[in-house]
């Protein structure tokens, strides 16, 4: 099983309930959450990749301005299925392209999008450390534990 790290963003924590009907009815299992309050400097550390674009500042501010909801999702292939769940970055777009996405159905534009999803292995597992310091490593593939001893 994969695991992806899924935020609900401040403009739709109150569909927390809704889009936890949507993760689970499309087979995902929510292995932990959260309720948290990003301080602006947890916010540009998280989205650090992203420093030093134009939309830095406000998307940072933004996910500091009220409270997020932060979900470990695990299911096979994990990470491209809750993207896919949440459709295009921009919301008006998803409404055109994905229209029972998560975005177009509670996001707003292309920064109050409603959902964060990981985008690769290497990000699910940053940003899962991230919310949560004492989450389990997943476990290696026999090959690689057997090549670890070798
Ligand atoms: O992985 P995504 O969230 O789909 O998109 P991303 O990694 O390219 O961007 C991260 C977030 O930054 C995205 O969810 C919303 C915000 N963002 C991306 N592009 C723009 C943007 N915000 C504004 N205001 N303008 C943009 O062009």
């Amino acid at each position: 099983m994969e695991r992806t790290l899924a935020i609900i963003k401040p403009d739709a924590v109150q569909h927390v309930d809704d889009i936890v009907y949507a993760i689970e009815a499309d087979g995902f299992t929510i292995i932990d959450k959260q309720h948290i309050h990003l301080t602006i400097d947890q916010a540009r550390d998280f989205y650090a990749e992203h420093n030093g674009k134009p939309f830095f500042e406000p998307l940072t501010k933004f996910m500091s301005s009220g409270p997020i909801y932060v979900m470990i999702l695990s299911r096979e292939n994990a990470i491209a299925r809750w993207r896919r769940l949440l459709g295009p970055t921009d919301s008006v777009q998803a409404r055109e392209a994905a229209p029972h996405s998560i975005r177009a159905r509670f996001g707003t534009d292309n920064q109050r999008n409603a959902c964060h999803g990981s985008d690769s292995r290497t990000s699910a597992d940053r940003e899962i450390r991230f919310f949560f310091p004492n989450a389990t490593v997943e476990p290696l593939p026999n090959s690689a534990q057997i090549a670890t001893f070798l």
